[in-house]
């Protein structure tokens, strides 16, 4: 006979926090929300860090590169998605990597000779406004000299003449030498007024350029996500059909983080695709796996696949019907708490502490926030994020309102990207495990998660907690009757308008 559960599947809604003491120092500027995103031994550091507890979720209507590098400036991270050919998905992690740094290699670059509207056109494609010149047009070639959107007037200047005739030359050009230190480059860009610096090399070879809008931006951002050579962080997500194909060319294009995605990552497909990722590249990237709902999911991925970080959900997306299709999942909260309490046991019996996503089925804030408290190290958001200006599809007005389309990964529309690629695998459809629908849009991603994380911030110090960490280990939580959570909402009073919702 089939085991049955003794308590039935719960949903985020089902809990509130029971404040502790807030002491003095609990106040929202002591709050630190960093959290890891790979596993690490007792006493020691992970290799990476988020430092918000966000990360958008592999789906086409999600995450692209816009959406990837508003988030990793916020110190969270997006997962661009994997339902597209190969080298479509790694250009856009390219754009990720190349969109700031303190060293950038230099995008758009020109020779000499080449005409000012060929010039114009390449800045209108990479939307960059300053241009290299080197003798052979590349990245690396002999400084020549520097072209910016400032040394020519489109409608006035003569297009058919060569860019040599409207560029800076290099004797006029103030420039660095390879091996100056970022903070020179910046005080070098600052005592010269300069916005550019290239940096070049013994032989007179472009190195790098430095931007002023750079040091701006970090200063803006103190919380940006950046690599070692002060790049942004990309994530991105990989299946388990073409992982050889496309894991090499993604790391190529510098992506960092990996998750494979599936909607049931219990499986001997995804060991075989992490122990290979392994083999091949060591701990160089951090890869996640998953998703699984159960203690015995948590289990196999920690121990068999040397996975980061394990993602939880099976059927609580918004456009999800995974569950009424196939009969699989189960409530959101329930299947978080069993990881988490599995995930605290391997970490006393082995030492090894691996961070555990909630993904999918947060409804609002609040459902945010009881996932942080039951113990997850992040969270993973589709329909959140679908519905900022940076998420991918273009904006529908429909009846006075502004929507963005948002469909899941498991609609028709979303796996027909196969039809139209060299990498098809198999594109016969029998069912639909998504559905294909609109969000209302609510701002950018910084509107949206100034609010929540304020949100999050006030919750912690009502808990007395300055980490993520001491919030876990802090939180009491109760459930709700029904009649309780009616209760929460207003009561006996009656709204100005009755179509009001209390949700965004
Ligand atoms: P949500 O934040 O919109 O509620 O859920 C997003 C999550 O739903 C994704 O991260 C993924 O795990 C899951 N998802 C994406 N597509 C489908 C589908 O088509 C799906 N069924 O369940």
């Amino acid at each position: 006979m089939a085991k049955i559960l003794s308590d039935i599947s719960r949903t985020f809604s089902e809990y509130l926090l029971i404040p502790r003491l807030t002491e003095k120092q609990h106040i929202a500027s002591n709050v630190s929300l960093k959290t890891p995103i790979t596993r690490f031994k007792k006493d020691e550091t992970p290799r990476l860090s988020l430092n918000i507890p966000f990360v958008s979720a592999s789906m086409q209507a999600v995450s692209g590169a816009k959406m990837a590098i508003a988030l990793a400036r916020r110190g969270g991270l997006a997962f661009i998605y994997c339902s597209q050919p190969i080298n479509k998905q790694a250009s856009k992690v390219s754009r990720v990597k190349h969109h700031k740094a303190g060293f950038v290699e230099s995008d758009s670059n020109v020779k000499p000779d080449t005409l000012l509207k060929d010039t114009i056109s390449l800045i209108n494609k990479t939307g960059h406004s300053t241009v290299a010149v080197t003798h052979d047009g590349t990245s690396k070639g002999k400084f020549l000299g520097i072209l910016t959107d400032k040394d020519f007037w489109e409608y006035e200047d003569d297009l058919e003449k060569p860019v040599s005739h409207y560029m800076t030359p290099r004797e006029k050009v103030v420039h660095g030498s390879i091996g100056i230190s970022l903070h020179d480059a910046n005080s070098f860009l600052h005592k010269h007024k300069k916005e550019c610096l290239p940096i070049l090399d013994k032989e007179g070879n472009l190195d790098a350029l430095v931007f002023k809008k750079d040091f701006f931006d970090h200063r803006i951002n103190p919380e940006e996500l950046l690599d070692s050579e002060k790049r942004l962080v990309v994530a991105a997500a990989i299946n388990t059909h073409d992982f050889k194909k496309r894991v090499p060319a993604l790391i190529e294009a510098g992506t960092d983080v990996f998750t494979m995605d599936s909607s049931d990552g219990y499986s001997e497909f995804q060991k075989e695709a992490a122990l290979w990722i392994r083999e091949k590249y060591g701990d160089t990237v951090a890869l996640g796996g998953g998703n699984v709902v159960s203690a015995e999911g948590f289990r196999y991925l920690a121990e068999e696949t040397g996975v980061d970080f394990v993602k939880v959900g099976i059927g609580g997306g918004s456009i999800c019907i995974t569950r009424e299709q196939k009969g699989i999942g189960r409530g959101q909260a329930s299947a978080l708490l069993e990881v988490i309490a599995e995930r605290d046991n391997y970490f006393k019996q082995t030492g090894m502490y691996i961070p555990v996503c909630s993904d999918g089925g947060l409804a609002n804030d609040t459902q945010i926030i009881i996932a942080l408290a039951m113990g997850a190290d992040f969270v993973m958001m589709g329909r959140y994020f679908a519905m900022t200006n940076e998420s991918p599809p273009p904006k529908i007005s429909m009846s006075g309102r502004l929507f963005k389309p948002y469909w899941g990964e498991g609609s028709n529309r979303a796996r027909n990207w196969q039809r139209y690629s060299d990498e098809a695998t198999d594109t016969t459809m029998k069912f639909e495990e998504g559905i294909d629908g609109y969000v209302p849009i609510v701002g950018s991603v910084n509107d949206v998660l100034d609010v929540t994380l304020a949100k999050l911030r006030a919750t912690m110090c009502n808990n007395g907690a300055l980490t993520l960490r001491e919030f876990t280990e802090k939180a009491i939580i109760t459930r709700v009757s029904e009649q309780s959570f009616v209760e929460g909402g207003t009561s006996n009073i009656v709204l100005p308008d009755q179509k009001t919702t209390k949700e965004f």
